[in-house]
């Protein structure tokens, strides 16, 4: 090397120089490129219903859901401004639909999933059938089924949707489409996917036509009895109380391809365990109360408040004198499909 230039200089110049070429220096980002662990911009957050609820019931005053095409307030996580996501690869937003209102029918190629928060009597439609939301049903849109959403009740209802946006444009294979008609027409009545598909049993000759389940919505009373049964009868997990996945019954793994979703129920008086895994995990508490400490922040948390935790923060969970029941989603399903998947307890 030349003495009398400074190599800083030298260096600096000679980035200059191949930045005209398009070429960066591999050493620069090396720690950052292949860095020894997960280090999330993805930030702990936790949004409280109760203060947001206001300002979710006045976007209702300000849009129609049909001008929206979706009323939505979205999550979008702190250390990832402009994203419009609330993890790397997962959105998160509060979808409200007033008292006769239609959003209007569309499909599009991003798996969606809806937990229901607030209200009762409104409806989404897929693949021609409607499916009633009361609070804590699980339902979901698999990628590119037509879906419109409609609320024939008295009262607003609000839920919480989860989707793979992220990871679709990641891809670049995002593709969508409007029906040309507001509501697709309804040839199935309610409770026939779940009869079909949802009792142990199979038709004879089922072949998938997508890679969701067939089941798409998912009873919050029939969830939370099983669960509290375990609680009853099971042994506790030290770090999840009793988790459980929503499946796909035909498969027996994960109800979406992209996404992973589980319900949980924390026992009062459970002081978990610390835990951490690769799949940053949006949670939602049902029922119940409690803590939730992720990394050295601490969050409290009760019914409909949404908190979010990044990949490979450990967190625990502490309950006081309420039981607690926790939906949440994650990719996990990806990451265990191209074998990226890790988890870790404490020991
Ligand atoms: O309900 O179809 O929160 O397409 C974002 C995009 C909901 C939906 C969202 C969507 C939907």
């Amino acid at each position: 090397m030349n003495q009398s230039v400074d190599p800083g200089a030298a260096r600096a110049d000679y980035y200059r120089r191949i930045g005209e070429h398009r070429l960066t220096p591999l050493w620069e980002a090396m720690s950052a490129l292949v860095p020894e662990e997960p280090r999330s911009p993805c930030v702990p957050h936790l949004w409280r219903y109760d203060d947001l609820r206001p300002a979710l019931m006045e976007s209702g005053t300000l849009i129609t859901a049909r001008e929206a095409v979706r009323r939505v307030l979205i999550l979008e996580n702190p250390g990832l401004p402009g994203s419009s996501a609330i993890t790397q690869s997962l959105y998160a937003g509060l979808q409200l639909i007033m008292p006769g209102e239609v959003a209007p029918s569309h499909r599009h190629t991003q798996t969606a999933l809806r937990l229901i928060v607030e209200g009762t009597g409104a409806y989404t439609a897929v693949e021609g059938e409607r499916s009633t939301m009361h609070p804590g049903d699980f339902i979901l849109t698999p990628s590119w089924t037509w879906h419109d959403h409609g609320n024939p009740a008295t009262e607003p209802v609000v839920w919480l949707d989860g989707l793979d946006i992220p990871t679709v444009r990641f891809f670049d294979c995002g593709f969508a489409e409007n029906l040309a008609t507001e509501t697709q027409p309804v040839v199935r009545p309610e409770g026939d996917a779940l009869a079909r598909y949802g009792a142990n049993l199979l038709p004879v000759d089922f072949r998938p036509t997508h890679g969701a389940s067939p089941v798409f919505a998912y009873p919050y009373d029939r969830s939370r009895e099983a669960l509290h049964r375990l609680s009853r009868a099971g042994e506790v997990d030290a770090c999840h109380g009793h988790r459980m996945q929503f499946i796909n019954p035909s498969t027996g793994g994960p109800a979406m391809p992209t996404i992973g979703a589980y319900i949980q129920w924390l026992p009062r008086g459970f002081d978990g365990a610390r835990y951490r895994s690769t799949d940053g995990t949006i949670f939602h508490a049902i029922e119940g109360r409690g803590v939730v400490e992720i990394g050295d922040q601490r969050f409290e948390f009760g019914p409909r408040d949404t908190f979010v935790v990044p990949s490979w923060q450990p967190y625990r969970f502490v309950t006081g004198g309420d039981d607690a029941v926790l939906f949440s989603f994650s990719d996990r399903p990806v990451q265990q499909a191209l074998h990226l998947w890790r988890e870790a307890r404490a020991s």
